[in-house]
């Protein structure tokens, strides 16, 4: 076990972390531990859960203590990161967020607020921070979107300049000279935090521990060199970042490849009726699948280096029996997942005219899931901000698979114009929706690796 070996009591809270679910707490707070324990006192963390009060005041009654293990096939330790130093709910505590930021230690906001957090409100709450730093004259602040959205960094930007432009031009002009708003790529399969994880926890450290998670022991986390203050890229690298200028290649390939083939396995395993990632792989069907999803879709229009290797290790990773991965849980917010993992595979597939039958099914698979119960009749819910609208279509033109596809691919928040008629896509799409229905997710599966 590796206990925290950053001086607490000296360090600073310089990261104000918004969105203080599993990812942030055993990824980022490892790095910010590493810096801390190097003896730069500026990285400790105010986590900021968004609405879960009950997590952030567990986790301050543990001190910002809490148990990460990380397990894979060659070995399972546990490490106590020491970077988190209070927390707080900025839906109830809002004014202690916006404190946090406009504190003289804060130097990064960093987010991990999922793909739908991304709302006025938010950009709202980081500008008051933000203004009050500059009304107090201090220095602006390195603000990194850590979520799985292209282009994160900027997307943020223009949803805080919006909001600072219409409050005060010369806020919005301090903002844009002051701050940076670095794009960056953040990886580590971290699953929801069960009551198994606590019960791993107590039995093997002894203690209660409401904050124990698990992940594996990969990490990578890529950023863009754009930092208000430049001296923080050196810094990062030494922990293990990788700082680049341009972090395309990688958002792309762990967009399309982890997070596209999450997204299907999720969908096959939601209709198959099994549980955790794991389980899938360990099915030859399900991982053939998944290979063919990502070489022959994915990887054609990716530029990231050594894919090949990428790819076997993204199929490792995904085989380790120590992550309880819910497929249940991955296919949450999938309306929302689809276009950012699954639309610029399938736009660059079309344009090039190459084959895309792995996605076609992947997407029929997702009709299939829509239904709302697997093939062994089972039924489940579905947590999706359009799930009920989505649900209803999918049930309407049940038992008409071309209606049902038309429908579906209609949905102009999940799929762009002219989908739905599109002579490459539409069909191959209800193909593998009819062979699901009639054959069974199985032998789709098996189908579509062998053709
Ligand atoms: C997953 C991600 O839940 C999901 O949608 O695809 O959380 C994934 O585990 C991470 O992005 C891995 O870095």
């Amino acid at each position: 076990m590796v206990l925290p070996d950053s001086s607490r009591s000296g360090a600073q809270p310089g990261v104000v972390h918004l969105g203080l679910g599993a990812f942030h707490r055993a990824h980022q707070a490892l790095v910010y531990e590493r810096l801390l324990a190097g003896g730069d006192s500026r990285w400790g963390v105010v986590g900021v859960a968004m609405r879960s009060t009950q997590l952030a005041d567990d986790l301050a009654a543990q001190d910002g203590l809490y148990a990460v293990q990380i397990a894979d096939a060659g070995s399972v330790r546990w490490e106590i990161p020491g970077a988190l130093l209070r927390t707080c709910v900025a839906a109830r505590d809002r004014q202690q967020v916006v404190d946090a930021i406009a504190a003289p230690a804060a130097r990064w906001i960093t987010l991990t607020v999922t793909e739908k957090g991304y709302t006025p409100d938010l950009a709202a709450l980081i500008v008051d921070g933000l203004g009050r730093r500059k009304a107090s004259g201090l220095p602006g602040v390195t603000v990194a979107s850590c979520d799985n959205l292209s282009d994160n960094g900027r997307k943020l930007q223009a949803l805080c300049m919006s909001d600072a432009t219409a409050r005060d031009p010369a806020l919005a002009a301090w903002i844009e000279a002051r701050c940076a708003f670095p794009n960056s790529m953040v990886d580590r399969i971290v699953p929801a935090a069960t009551r198994a994880q606590y019960d791993a926890a107590a039995a093997a450290l002894g203690v209660d521990d409401r904050g124990a998670l698990s992940t594996e022991a990969f990490w990578e986390w890529v950023i863009e060199r754009r930092m208000a203050d430049p001296s923080d890229a050196a810094l990062l690298a030494q922990a293990g970042v990788t700082v680049v200028e341009d972090v395309k290649p990688f958002e792309d390939a762990k967009l399309r490849m982890l997070n596209g083939s999450h997204t299907a396995l999720a969908m096959v395993g939601a209709v198959q009726g099994w549980a955790t990632v794991a389980d899938g792989m360990a099915v030859p069907g399900v991982r053939r699948f998944v290979y063919a999803f990502m070489t022959r879709v994915a990887m054609p229009s990716l530029k990231r280096p050594g894919l090949p290797d990428y790819r076997d290790a993204l199929l490792e990773r995904f085989a380790n029996p120590h992550l309880h991965h819910r497929a249940h849980q991955i296919a949450s917010d999938s309306s929302l997942k689809i276009p950012l993992r699954w639309g610029p595979a399938l736009r660059d597939a079309l344009a090039a005219g190459r084959e895309i039958e792995p996605l076609a099914l992947a997407c029929a698979a997702w009709m299939r899931y829509l239904r709302g119960e697997d093939e062994a009749g089972r039924p489940y819910t579905m947590s999706d901000p359009q799930a009920d609208a989505l649900q209803a279509l999918a049930r309407q033109h049940a038992g008409d698979v071309e209606s049902t596809v038309r429908a579906l691919l209609s949905v102009a928040t999940v799929w762009p114009a002219g989908y739905a008629d599109d002579p490459r896509w539409a069909p191959r799409v209800a193909h593998w929706l009819r062979r699901i229905e009639s054959a069974g997710m199985a032998a789709a599966l098996d189908e579509v690796v062998a053709g």
